[in-house]
């Protein structure tokens, strides 16, 4: 079933580490042999030894209208044939820009970045910069791209220093870095309280999705912007997965809490190499060349990654989102049914199109309680599900996202399939 991907592997492992440009596709967390895709359609992808999947990651989420959409790929050839970067100022870039303005309340200017990483790291540039201070608050489990500040692991005590948890990562840079508990408002003041007046900002996902999909707990947000406004700092909402994922104004229009700072990635660039970072006016000029605070990018806003993110922008309209809810709903209940009438010790968490399935029938609030989860059984029904022609994002730490080309007939086969998947594993 996988043979011409092991050999790819093989080859690809000669040259690239771990054979991948991004550690989360080499499958090390559910062995085995990822496949090496040839192409994708829709709400499907097909690999080298000509297996079809129904994909649910959608490369980690932008593919929202579905993959290699015939207008898509149209206006980007024609941008493509225009010439795909000119190092220079367009007026498509305006548009876009215009576009999330409008799309989202709380951001009044942006600028277009090249990765999600880059956003979040600009932002915290940002915060720190605007505030003069030097610290800034994230969660466990939360991911913010792989910029040194953000690779940092918890202390032992919920109040010590956090240390790196990669090397590379320097003590210096550690030092600057908090970890809280997502939904848990003690576990920020405290750090405040610790750490008065040296806090620049959180950087929050307001839905966790680098960690299952764990949505905020009722107050949850709302209390870090009263948290940030008592203490000085500012918020920062990592909707690199979220904006645009789950609503036209992303998930801070749906819990109707603005932060201070945004950032953008994924859906905004429709699949290409396309972030943003951007908030309130008087942040954002402070960001060079209308201020001191610097960040640049070659490729930032070139004009076949904005002509994608305009086209998908442009599909997402009110009823696009219903649509996704509606689909997501649908597979909610179709696994719902299963897991009731088998009596398993399974939990699902949803928000729209973003979803989790957790292998423990534990109440799942942050990432700690993540670790509950039977990580061999969900290998086990990923494995099952792969060969059955459906492709989960290969971790139990990560989130499944769904297409406007998800229809419910395409969602009775998974549903049909994890049925018997989860026969097997659970008898
Ligand atoms: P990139 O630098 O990978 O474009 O974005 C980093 C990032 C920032 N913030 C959030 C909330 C994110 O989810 C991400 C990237 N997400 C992962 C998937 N969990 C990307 C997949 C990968 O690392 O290959």
């Amino acid at each position: 079933m996988f043979e011409k991907s092991r050999s790819l592997l093989s080859r690809a492992q000669r040259v690239i580490p771990g054979g991948v440009n991004s550690p989360v596709r080499a499958f090390k967390s559910v062995g085995g042999t990822p496949p090496f895709i040839t192409h994708a359609k829709g709400p499907h992808m097909w690999d080298v030894d000509g297996n079809q999947y129904i994909d649910f990651v959608l490369t980690w989420g932008p593919a929202i209208i579905g993959h290699a959409d015939a207008s898509v790929v149209e206006k980007c050839q024609a941008a493509m044939a225009r010439g795909s970067s000119f190092g220079a100022p367009t007026e498509i870039e305006i548009e876009l820009a215009e576009m999330v303005v409008e799309r989202v309340p709380g951001v009044d200017v942006l600028r277009l970045v090249s990765s999600g990483t880059e956003a979040c790291m600009s932002a915290v540039r940002l915060a720190r910069g605007a505030t003069d201070r030097e610290k800034i608050i994230k969660f466990k489990g939360c991911y913010h791209g792989h910029a040194d500040c953000f690779l940092i692991a918890a202390g032992s005590g919920a109040l010590t220093l956090g240390h790196p948890n990669s090397p590379g990562v320097t003590k210096g840079t550690a030092k600057d870095t908090l970890l809280a508990s997502f939904n848990d408002l003690e576990s920020v003041e405290a750090l405040f309280k610790a750490n008065e007046g040296e806090v620049a900002a959180i950087i929050v996902e307001p839905i966790c999705g680098n960690t299952g999909c764990i949505p905020p707990a009722d107050g949850f947000l709302e209390g870090l912007k009263k948290l940030c406004k008592q203490y000085g700092g500012l918020l920062i909402f990592d909707e690199v997965m979220t904006g645009f994922r789950v609503g036209k104004g992303g998930a801070a229009q749906l819990y109707d809490v603005t932060p201070d700072i945004f950032c953008f990635g994924k859906v905004i660039g429709g699949g290409f190499p396309l972030a943003a970072y951007g908030g309130r006016e008087d942040l954002m000029r402070q960001i060079a060349p209308d201020g001191p605070i610097y960040q640049a990018g070659t490729l930032s806003g070139n004009p076949v990654a904005v002509t994608a993110g305009i086209e998908t922008l442009n599909r997402m309209d009110e009823n696009a989102y219903a649509q996704l809810d509606a689909s997501g709903a649908y597979l909610e209940k179709g696994m719902a049914e299963i897991i009731n009438r088998r009596g398993l010790p399974l939990s699902q968490t949803r928000v729209g199109s973003m979803f989790g399935l957790f292998f423990t029938d534990e109440k799942i609030l942050r990432h700690e309680d993540v670790s509950a989860c039977d990580l061999g059984k969900f290998n086990t029904f990923f494995h099952g599900m792969l060969k059955e022609g459906v492709y989960y994002a290969p971790s139990q730490y990560e989130a499944g996202f769904l297409s406007l080309q998800h229809t419910n007939e395409i969602l009775d086969q998974v549903i049909e399939k994890a049925d018997g998947v989860l026969g097997n594993i659970f008898g």
